[in-house]
């Protein structure tokens, strides 16, 4: 159902639910290239300048144990060693250093870091990752099946994808390669260099040859990530047929998205054990380990444990009905399954998606866009389970992101832009330090002493943050058949296809700090399109689709198009402007931008006689070194949010002030400042994002 109306008059759009099932492959979106979009904000180029050097550089440096002020002294061990051991040929020798799943997080950089070379050319960089892109094939190239996995290699060797005693849910064999895969795919995009494609080519194929219906072995990942990678590699592929000749190894696109849909099929099919919840991890584990994974003789030819709702494999995805488990694999793994029906059109995946993640916006998520209440198995709680202490990963909210922003492409509704957009500025960019050089892995609402670090024993959270970030500018535009997205607001020069024309956009923008938007539209040669202006729900009262979350914004939106005044209707959350465009025609959008109020659905107990405070796209907090007595102030709602002075310090982003009412039940102004830039003037203070109110 198409989601229509008009805007006159500033009267916002009422909330419709849509139902994004039913797509065919010809109504999905295409993203704009990266290598066409250059980014000239104000707001995101000095970030994404910041960690195209700094940050890259940091996580390449802590990764190799460098720079890292932390007393543990794990902490200096240089993951790279397990590349470089096993390129000597070593083999359970029990040398390797770090996590199982530290291979994956140097391929997850090297994606990040391709995407960031994409749009920012950096020489050096460039030079240290083709370093570690020699390591990595000098390992692989010690192996004649082409396998790479350091962890399994050096310690437990005859346990390969976690067969034969092994513990693929630990190891994480499936879940590297796939950070692999999606590695060689982004660096080839970004460079048109193929050894790290080669490199992953070969470990596609190995498991595709390995891992599939009987007679291949019942294996699927314990970790998602995997499944978006091959279906990336099976695009790449199928859409440069001359690529395969410069590989050095059998290329079948076809294989890949066959092997990605194995894996999203064979979820929640297995032989019923062991059972996670009754007997808990450490009993569980024993028991895959002892009887051997996939075992055949006991459970069928083609049966095997299962890794449980915590890895999404406890009912197949058809069935499912709530977003469960570990909140990392559950929207990766979504993210993995809206990118197949994008490629493959199969309207059970689109269901699935759409349903699960309505269940996770409408239900589950944080007015931040974090996901992942509950710190034991970092997991989804129950619907409204939202208490403002909890837990949520980073990775997570990273994974939300991209799970938003396939669903986009694949439906083209506004809302998953929206939500895309609302993790983007908080769950997201809070992961890091406005220094570029420390990252969060918990992200609360409200704490008492929660603090960016330098480095973590679990550094997963740096890589993924690359990640999105690096892919955020392709997501400002978009187009489909004779249409152009504008999804996101930042200034920006885009080339975007129309038919056989090339339209190019320049916008101009004081987003998120102001709301005024200046769009240069410049095709090649006059041609009638529709360009699509994306009105957030928070601009049109909708501040979540499905009610979670509800505030109001009273002014009127406004477009014009060459100066002129326009009334614009709105499908799916954009504004649709249709007319033949010429050189030199310039739109115009002013979205109405003032600070407010939030609160939460009813039924969010933990929230309930509480207010948050937004501004545009951006959370509110408030921190301790800015209000005295935090702990006992209440929000008096009845009074008016003001937009105060920007902060020098702080982003020049604005502060917002009110009245509160302290413990002595005084009248005392606040100063709230976006949820993003807490802890970057002390580190570890009390700070707040939901506060009680005076009602
Ligand atoms: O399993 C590997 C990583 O460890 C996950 O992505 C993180 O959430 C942490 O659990
Ligand atoms: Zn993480």
């Amino acid at each position: 159902m198409k989601k229509t109306g008009i805007i006159t008059l500033g009267i916002a759009m009422s909330a419709i639910c849509a139902n994004a099932a039913g797509n065919t492959k010809n109504q999905t979106l295409e993203p704009a290239a990266l290598t066409s979009v250059e980014i000239t904000d104000a707001f995101w180029a000095p970030k994404l300048q910041q960690w195209s050097t700094t940050t890259a550089n940091d996580v390449l440096d802590k990764f190799e144990g460098r720079h890292i002020k932390d007393n543990n002294p794990d902490a200096r061990n240089n993951t790279l060693d397990n590349f470089r051991n096993v390129a000597k040929g070593d083999r359970d020798t029990h040398n390797h250093v770090n996590l199982p799943w530290f291979d994956g997080l140097i391929y997850e950089s090297i994606r990040g870091i391709a995407d960031l070379l994409a749009t920012h050319p950096d020489n050096a960089l460039k030079t240290r990752v083709d370093s570690i892109v020699e390591l990595i094939a000098a390992a692989q190239a010690t192996e004649p099946t082409g396998f790479i996995n350091t962890y399994t290699q050096l310690m437990e060797n005859n346990h390969r994808w976690g067969e034969n005693g092994g513990l693929l849910r630990w190891m994480h064999d499936v879940y590297n390669a796939g950070m692999l895969i999606e590695a060689g795919v982004h660096y080839y995009k970004a460079t048109g260099e193929t050894k790290l494609l080669e490199v992953a080519t070969k470990m596609a194929n190995l498991m595709y040859d390995y891992m599939g219906p009987e007679p291949k072995r019942n294996l699927v990942p314990a970790h998602s990530g995997p499944e978006e990678a091959l279906v990336k590699l099976y695009r790449l592929y199928d859409s440069n047929p001359g690529l395969a000749s410069k590989i050095d190894a059998p290329v079948n696109a076809d294989n890949y998205l066959a092997l990605a849909e194995f894996w999203i099929d064979q979820r929640g099919h297995h032989c019923g054990l062991p059972n996670w919840g009754g007997w808990g991890n450490e009993n569980a584990e024993r028991w895959i380990r002892d009887n051997k994974y996939a075992d055949t003789g006991k459970y069928g030819n083609h049966s095997r444990p299962t890794f449980g709702p915590y890895a999404q494999d406890s009912i197949p995805l058809t069935e499912q009905q709530t977003i469960e488990g570990h909140a990392v694999r559950a929207t990766l793994y979504l993210t993995g399954v809206a990118a197949a029906a994008k490629e493959d059109g199969r309207k059970e995946y689109t269901e699935a998606a759409s349903r699960l993640w309505d269940n996770m916006v409408g239900r589950r998520m944080y007015v931040t866009g974090g996901v992942g209440a509950i710190s034991f198995d970092e997991k989804f709680g129950d619907d409204y389970f939202l208490p403002s202490d909890a837990y949520l990963e980073t990775c997570a909210a990273v994974g939300s992101g991209f799970f938003s922003g396939n669903m986009h492409q694949l439906t083209g509704d506004a809302k998953y832009m929206d939500e895309y957009e609302r993790v983007l500025y908080n769950g997201v960019l809070t992961g890091i330090s406005l220094a570029g050089d420390n990252y969060t892995y918990q992200n609360p609402l409200n704490s008492t002493s929660h603090a960016r670090w330098e480095w973590h024993g679990c550094p997963c959270c740096p890589p993924m943050f690359l990640k999105f970030m690096g892919a955020m500018p392709e997501n400002i535009y978009s187009h489909r058949g004779d249409e152009i997205y504008v999804n996101l607001y930042a200034g920006s020069n885009a080339m975007m296809p129309i038919g056989s024309t090339e339209v190019k956009l320049t916008q101009t923008t004081s987003y998120p700090f102001k709301g005024d938007v200046k769009l240069e539209v410049n095709p090649e040669k006059k041609s009638k399109f529709a360009l699509k202006l994306r009105i957030p729900g928070w601009a049109r009262s909708q501040e979540n689709p499905y009610g979670l979350y509800t505030s109001t914004a009273s002014s009127p939106i406004s477009i014009s198009v060459n100066g002129k005044k326009i009334d614009t209707t709105v499908t799916d959350g954009y504004a649709v402007i249709e007319r033949k465009w010429k050189k030199g025609d310039v739109v115009n959008l002013e979205l109405p931008m003032q600070p407010r109020f939030i609160t939460a659905h009813p039924e969010v107990k933990d929230l309930s006689g509480q207010v948050a405070i937004a501004y545009g796209p951006m959370v509110y907090c408030l921190e301790s070194i800015d209000n005295n007595d935090l702990d006992n102030l209440s929000i008096d709602t009845s009074s008016s949010l003001l937009l105060s002075v920007s902060m020098p310090k702080l982003d020049n982003a604005p502060a917002v002030s009110g009245i509160a009412v302290n413990g002595k039940r005084e009248s005392q102004p606040f100063r709230a400042i976006p949820y993003y830039l807490l802890g970057n003037r002390t580190k570890g203070s009390p700070y707040k994002v939901w506060l009680p109110t005076t009602r």
